[in-house]
C-alpha cells in the first residue's frame, strides 16, 4: 500500500518591517485552510517565516534585536496557527526566530518546528549553517547578519517520525550543504522540509546573482536523488523592504524530478502528493547505502598542502 502526504509548499510573500505577528499569523492561516480545501495533510512554511527578515539590518539595540524572536511557541499571538492545525487536521513546518533560556543563558536560534495534525509540536530544528558575518559591513547595500544574532544549532540533523513517514527538517542554508541531506539520508530520512530567504543578489560574490535560482534547484533536486527522498523548498519571495528574494519554491521527488512549483512571488500554495514509498527503488539499487557506500575508502590522510600521495 501506497504512503501518500499530500504536501503544500506554502510560499509567502515579503513581509514589512512593521508587519504585526498577528498579522502574519493571519496570513499563513489563509495557507493552512486553503491547504485544507484541497486535502494536504501537511504545510511548509519558509524560514523566519513570522517577521521581515531583519539579519538585512545592523540593529545596535539588543531589545529591538529581541523584538523579532519567540519567547515561547505558540506563545500569545502563534497559538492560532495551533488551532487551526488541530481544528482543519493539517500539520506545518515553521521557521521562527527562537529566544531560549537554556544552561542559565539567554540563547537565540534560528528553528524550524514540525507541527502534526493535532496541533502538538513533534519535532524541533535549529539551523546550523548560518551564512553572512558577525560584524557590520557598511560597504553593502544590506546586510546578512545571521552570524552575530543566532547561534549555531544545537540539535543536531534528527528525523522524525510523523505523518506516515521520516522527516527531516533544515533551514535555507543548509540546502546548499551535502551533508545536510546525507546526516539524515543515513536516518533513512523520507522527506526534508526547508524553508528560505535568498536574496537574488549576494554582495560578496555578485557574479552568482544570475544563477540564484539555478543553484536553488540544483542543491535540492541533488539533495533529493542521492538521498531517494523527498524535499520540500520554500521561500519567503518578492521585494521585502528594498531586498529582492527569490521565490522558485518547489517540490522535489525522489528521483529529482520538480513535481509542483510556485510561479508568483506572493503568498502562495503549490500542492503535490508525495509517494513516500517512490524513494525506494533508488533506496534499494544505487543508492543503497548498506552495499554500496565505502565510508572506510573516503579516510584519507591529508596534510595542509593536500592529499598525501599513495606509499
Ligand atoms: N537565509 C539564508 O541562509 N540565506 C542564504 C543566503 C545568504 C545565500 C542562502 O543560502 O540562501
Amino acid at each position: 500500500m501506497s504512503r501518500i502526504i499530500t504536501v503544500g509548499a506554502a510560499q509567502l510573500g515579503p513581509i514589512a518591517r512593521e508587519a504585526t505577528r498577528s498579522a502574519v499569523v493571519a496570513r499563513l492561516i489563509a495557507l493552512i485552510e486553503q491547504a485544507a480545501r484541497h486535502g494536504c495533510d501537511l504545510v511548509v512554511f519558509p524560514e523566519l517565516a513570522l517577521t521581515t527578515f531583519f539579519p538585512r539590518w545592523y540593529l545596535a539595540d539588543q531589545v529591538e534585536v529581541d523584538s523579532f524572536f519567540e519567547r515561547q511557541m505558540p506563545g500569545p499571538e502563534t497559538g492560532a496557527l495551533f488551532d487551526a492545525a488541530r481544528r482543519l487536521g493539517v500539520g506545518f513546518y515553521l521557521g521562527y526566530a527562537e529566544l531560549a533560556e537554556e544552561g542559565g543563558r539567554t540563547r537565540h536560534f534560528n528553528t524550524a518546528i514540525l507541527v502534526d495534525k493535532r496541533g502538538e509540536i513533534v519535532g524541533k530544528y535549529r539551523k546550523i549553517h548560518l551564512p553572512g558575518h558577525a560584524e557590520h559591513e557598511p560597504w553593502r547595500r544590506f546586510q546578512h547578519l545571521e552570524k552575530r544574532y543566532f547561534e549555531t544549532g544545537n540539535l543536531g540533523f534528527p528525523v522524525f517520525r510523523a505523518f506516515g513517514g521520516v522527516l527531516g527538517m533544515a533551514i535555507c542554508n543548509d540546502r546548499r550543504w551535502p551533508e545536510t541531506y546525507r546526516v539524515m539520508g543515513l536516518q533513512d530520512v523520507e522527506m526534508v522540509l526547508i524553508g528560505y530567504n535568498t536574496p537574488v543578489h549576494n554582495p560578496p560574490a555578485p557574479e552568482h546573482d544570475d544563477l540564484s535560482q539555478f543553484h536553488n534547484q540544483l542543491v535540492m533536486q541533488s539533495g533529493a536523488y542521492q538521498n531517494a527522498c523527498w524535499v520540500v523548498g520554500v521561500a519567503k519571495a518578492g521585494l521585502e523592504e528594498g531586498v529582492e528574494q527569490i521565490g522558485n519554491s518547489i517540490i522535489v521527488a525522489p528521483s529529482g524530478e520538480i513535481v509542483g512549483r510556485c510561479t508568483t512571488l506572493g503568498d502562495e500554495l503549490a500542492i503535490a502528493r508525495c509517494d513516500l514509498d517512490l524513494g525506494l527503488s533508488y533506496k534499494r539499487s544505487v543508492f543503497d547505502f548498506a552495499r554500496h557506500r565505502e565510508p572506510q575508502a573516503y579516510r584519507m590522510i591529508v596534510d595542509r598542502k593536500g592529499a598525501t600521495p599513495p606509499p
